[in-house]
């Protein structure tokens, strides 16, 4: 279980860091490679942010998920304008709410919220309502669309589902139940349609999306992890492949393949290059002491 907490997180930073170099690039045959350092973006650095507030506090506790975003940020990473925007206003004493709602009067649907929330699937990985719960207070820090809440959800309940034991075939089905919205329900539905009968990058492109929209990015991470989640560079090589948000798409998509495989099953010699991955681990590892101590209460009170 350890070591697949450890594969969600290095996973992540995986996707994210080998996808940084083909952001914003159109549909293309390329290679991902681990041959240079594997520097990482916004999307490793919150989910970083989000693994140590949790850690500290025992629980998602919004106004210190946000401080520890704001001193977390390093702005070369790569942030969404509307983060970064919200971010600031709560910085200079804007309460949460009202920060949200000032730079996107519905919210954010950007994919911020999706890409960093694994953490919170392998902490709650027993309970599906928790998972639920807490994903949507991760997300409302900064993303308050119902949509950009269903992507957190959606990908938070796949990595709970993966440490569950379920199979790959199971996991769209269950996730849709718990999705509010019907652009969400939809996709997710046409995700498994495409599943069922095979088909080319463009119609993945076409149907699911490659942008930085949740509804574009969302079910298109989770098809590269139902299609390809045996084989880690062959699910990155694919969400890469697609162009557009690459690196999110492959972050989302190598934290529910590494949460599949566990550490050991990643190529080594791409872990070996990943900057702060000692940091990465050791967060992993704090997840994991927490998440236990949690399961242990909830088996004993049978909740
Ligand atoms: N209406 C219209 N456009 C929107 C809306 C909305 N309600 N919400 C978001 N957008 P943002 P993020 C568009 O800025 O989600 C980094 O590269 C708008 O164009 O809240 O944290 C990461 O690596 C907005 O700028 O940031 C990810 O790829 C954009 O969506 C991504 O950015 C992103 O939303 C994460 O971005
Ligand atoms: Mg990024």
């Amino acid at each position: 279980m350890n070591e697949r907490f450890r594969g969600c997180l290095v996973g992540l930073a995986l996707g994210d860091s080998l996808g940084a170099a083909f952001e914003g690039m159109p549909p293309g045959d390329y290679e991902p490679s681990c041959k240079a350092p594997l520097f990482y973006t916004d999307d490793t650095e919150m989910m970083l942010n989000l693994s140590e507030s949790i850690i500290e506090r025992g629980e998602v506790v919004p106004e210190d998920l946000a401080r520890h975003f704001i001193e977390g940020l390093n702005p070369q990473r790569g942030y969404g304008y509307g983060t970064l925007r919200v971010l600031s206003l709560i910085r200079s004493g804007v309460p949460i709410e009202r920060a949200t709602s000032m730079v996107f009067r519905e919210g954010s649907k950007g994919n911020g919220a999706s890409m960093r929330v694994a953490p919170v699937g392998l902490l709650y990985w027993f309970d599906r309502e928790r998972i639920v719960e807490a994903a949507t207070r991760a997300s409302t820090v900064t993303h308050t669309h119902p949509v950009a809440i269903d992507g957190a959800v959606a990908i938070a309940l796949s990595v709970g589902m993966i440490l569950q034991g379920s199979s790959r075939e199971q996991i769209p089905g269950e996730i849709i139940k718990y999705m509010k919205t019907n652009l969400m329900r939809g996709k997710i539905d046409a995700l498994m349609g495409l599943l069922e009968r095979g088909c080319s990058r463009e119609e993945v492109i076409r149907l699911l999306g490659n942008g930085v929209l949740t509804e574009e990015s969302v079910p298109t991470a989770i098809y590269c992890f139902l299609r390809y989640g045996d084989d880690f560079m062959r699910a990155i090589g694919f969400s890469i492949s697609l162009g557009g948000d690459a690196d999110t798409i492959s972050a989302m998509t190598g934290a529910l393949c590494g949460a599949w495989l566990s550490r050991g099953s990643l190529p080594p010699e791409c872990v070996e290059r990943l900057e702060d991955r000692e940091r990465i681990i050791s967060n992993a590892d704090g997840l994991y002491e927490l998440s236990e101590a949690i399961y242990r209460d909830f088996s004993k009170h049978g909740e």
